[in-house]
C-alpha cells in the first residue's frame, strides 16, 4: 500500500489548521485537509496482507450493548474530540426499548464512560417547549461549528424528522427547533458555514422503516429556519440499491467534501447496511464529484451480521487527523453494539476517485 508521507506544510483557515499533505498516492496530487491535529486519534495500523480501504479495529465492537444498567442496546453513536479527550452523543435504546439519547466521555475514544441518565434537553427558547416532551430521539450526529457543539438527531415529533440542540459542556443540552417537517432522518450538518449559511444533509423518508431514500441538502441563515432545498443523489445499484443517507460529518479537502454514507441493499433476508464515499463539490455541496461503485465496508463480522437487526454497518461519525489524514469511523453493529474502523483520508478520497459512479 501507498507509504503516506508527513505533511509538508500548515496554513490557518476560519479557526483550523489547513493541512495540505504530498500523499505519495499515485497521480494524485497533493491533498488538503482540513481539520486539526489530533495526535491522540484512536488508532491501529492496516493489518499486514489486508487490501481493505477501510480495516476494523481488532478489539471490536468497542462498546457492549450493556454498559450502562437500562440499555439494551448502545449503537449508531457520535463522538467529537473533546477537552483534548473525548466526548459525544451515544444512541441508547432501553430495555423498554424506547430510543434515548445519552451523553459520554472518553480518554482514548475507546474507553468510553456513558451517563447512565439520559439527556434532558432545555428548551432554547420558550416556542421550543411546544414541540417537547421527548418521544424518542436516534441516530445522533455531533460536529463543532464556530463556538459549540451542536447534535442533531432523528428526533419524534408525530413522526421521526430532524432535532437540532447545541451543548458546550456535554452535560446541558439545549434544544432548538427541529429543523425540517416530518417525515426525515439522518441530518448531517456541514463543519463550517457555506456561502455564509449553515448546510446541512438529510433524507426524506417515512414513518416507519422507509424502503427508498434520497439524500438531499438544504441551508439556514440561522440553524432555525431552513430552505434552499437541493437533491444531492439517489439510491444506485448493488449495496446501495433501496436507500441511502449520509453518515458521519463530511471532510474538508481540496478534493470536494467527503461524505461517508450508507447504502441500503434489499436482500431476501431484509435490509443489509454497507458503507460507501462520495465527494461533493466544496461550494455547492449538491453536486456530487465522485461516489463509490463498491462498498468501503459491508457487514462480514459476527458482531455486524448478529443483533437485534442483523447485517448492518451504520456510520455516525469519524475522528480525522488532519496532518497524518488518519481516520476513525464510529459504526453502529447490527443495532446492538459501538464499533470502529480505521482509514486514511487520501486513500479514501483515491479510492472512490478510482471507483467512482456517478
Ligand atoms: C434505519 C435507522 C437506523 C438503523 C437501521 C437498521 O432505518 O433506524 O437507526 O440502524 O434502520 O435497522
Amino acid at each position: 500500500m501507498p507509504q503516506i508521507r508527513p505533511a509538508l506544510q500548515s496554513e490557518h483557515r476560519t479557526g483550523l489548521t489547513f493541512f495540505k499533505q504530498d500523499s505519495g498516492v499515485s497521480n494524485m496530487p497533493a491533498l488538503k485537509i482540513v481539520g486539526s491535529a489530533l495526535p491522540n486519534i484512536p488508532w491501529e495500523e492496516r493489518p499486514a496482507g489486508s487490501g481493505e480501504v477501510l480495516w476494523r479495529y481488532s478489539a471490536n465492537p468497542i462498546i457492549p450493548r450493556d454498559l450502562i444498567p437500562c440499555s439494551n442496546s448502545i449503537f449508531n453513536s457520535a463522538v467529537v474530540p473533546y477537552n483534548g479527550k473525548f466526548a459525544g452523543v451515544f444512541r441508547c435504546d432501553d430495555r423498554s426499548r424506547l430510543q434515548q439519547l445519552h451523553a459520554g466521555f472518553s480518554d482514548d475514544g475507546i474507553t468510553w464512560k456513558l451517563n447512565p441518565k439520559r439527556i434532558e434537553f432545555k428548551a432554547d427558547t420558550a416556542r421550543v417547549k411546544e414541540i417537547q416532551p421527548f418521544e424518542f430521539g436516534y441516530d445522533p450526529r455531533v460536529v463543532w461549528i464556530e463556538d459549540r457543539y451542536y447534535v442533531t438527531w432523528c428526533n419524534g415529533h408525530h413522526g421521526p424528522t430532524i432535532g437540532v440542540a447545541y451543548t458546550k459542556d456535554f452535560k446541558t443540552f439545549r434544544q432548538m427547533e427541529n429543523a425540517l417537517l416530518p417525515f426525515n432522518r439522518n441530518g448531517v450538518l456541514f463543519p463550517r458555514k457555506i456561502n455564509k449559511k449553515y448546510v446541512m444533509l438529510s433524507r426524506p423518508s417515512d414513518n416507519g422503516h422507509t424502503p427508498f431514500g434520497s439524500i438531499y441538502v438544504s441551508e439556514s441563515p440561522d440553524m432555525v429556519h431552513w430552505g434552499c432545498h437541493r437533491w444531492v443523489m439517489d439510491p444506485s445499484g448493488g449495496w446501495q440499491s433501496t436507500k441511502v443517507g449520509a453518515g458521519p460529518i463530511p471532510i474538508e479537502t481540496s478534493e470536494g467534501w467527503l461524505m461517508i454514507y450508507h447504502g441500503v441493499l434489499t436482500s431476501c433476508n431484509g435490509f443489509v447496511y454497507s458503507m460507501g464515499a462520495a465527494l461533493l463539490d466544496l461550494e455547492k455541496p449538491w453536486k456530487v464529484i465522485a461516489r463509490t461503485r463498491p462498498y468501503l465496508m459491508s457487514p462480514w463480522t459476527d458482531y455486524e451480521c448478529v443483533g437485534d437487526v442483523p447485517n448492518v454497518a451504520f456510520p455516525c461519525a469519524a475522528l480525522v487527523d488532519a496532518p497524518s489524514g488518519r481516520l476513525a469511523v464510529y459504526y453502529g453493529a447490527a443495532d446492538t453494539t459501538t464499533a470502529l474502523a480505521f482509514g486514511k483520508v487520501e486513500e479514501i478520497v483515491e479510492f472512490t476517485k478510482k471507483n467512482s459512479k456517478v
